[in-house]
């Protein structure tokens, strides 16, 4: 059985969604922030030394990072290709892959900087251009991906679309939605899906 070790608020919730999503037999275990410093606690790196979430085990594999446990999911329980194109359509397979890995590795850093700008209360000049030009760009190109589709691949809803409903999700909270009206109406489609709602329940976000 999977073991999903879920730090509460923060994008952990996605993996319990993914595996909602796979009908994949697993356990929660739950992890709660520093009330002061929002950072994890010992307890999360007594699992893993970095002390992040998500992180899974399944059997002896202990493996941390969002893309990679999508990956490994993906390869082991979604055997029909439901949720992400075969990898013997390698130009689809790689589409795929591209969105996969764009929310955590070009998205989240400017939305990272707003954040901590906020909670600082603090004005950094630099720092503020820097996240407000590549949070439009980002926004801008997810909003133009979705101007003629209802998921981020086209039509159908597929593992892609977990990592960009965090960012964008995570961009609605910092305020940042208000000209992507396309964006609002792609997150209330995901964030109604039953698996999602059912994964709200169990990790009790
Ligand atoms: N790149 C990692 C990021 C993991 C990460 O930073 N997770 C946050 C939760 S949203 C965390 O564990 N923060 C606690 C801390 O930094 O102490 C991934 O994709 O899983």
């Amino acid at each position: 059985m999977i073991i999903l070790h879920h730090l509460r608020i923060g994008r952990s919730m996605f993996a319990v969604w993914q595996l909602e999503e796979l009908g994949v037999d697993y356990e929660i275990k739950v992890y709660h922030r520093h009330p002061e410093t929002f950072l994890a606690q010992e307890d999360l790196k007594a699992v893993h030394p970095l002390g992040k979430s998500p992180v899974i085990e399944d059997g002896d594999l202990l493996l941390s990072e969002s893309g990679a446990i999508t990956t490994y999911l993906l390869e082991k329980f979604d055997t029909q290709n439901k949720f992400a194109p075969p990898r013997s359509d390698i130009e689809e397979w790689a589409k795929f892959t591209q969105w996969l890995h764009y929310p955590e590795g070009s998205v989240f850093g400017p939305l990272l900087v707003r954040m901590i700008l906020l909670r600082s209360g603090q004005e950094h000049q630099a720092l503020n251009a820097y996240s407000e030009r590549e949070t439009a760009l980002h926004l801008g190109h997810i909003s133009d991906q979705l101007a003629e589709n209802e998921f981020i691949l086209g039509n159908s809803f597929s593992a892609a679309d977990f990592g960009v409903t965090y960012v964008v999700s995570l961009a609605k909270r910092l305020g940042q939605l208000q000209p992507y009206a396309s964006l609002d109406a792609y997150l209330e489609r995901n964030l109604s899906r039953p698996a999602y709602k059912r994964a709200v329940e169990k990790a009790v976000e």
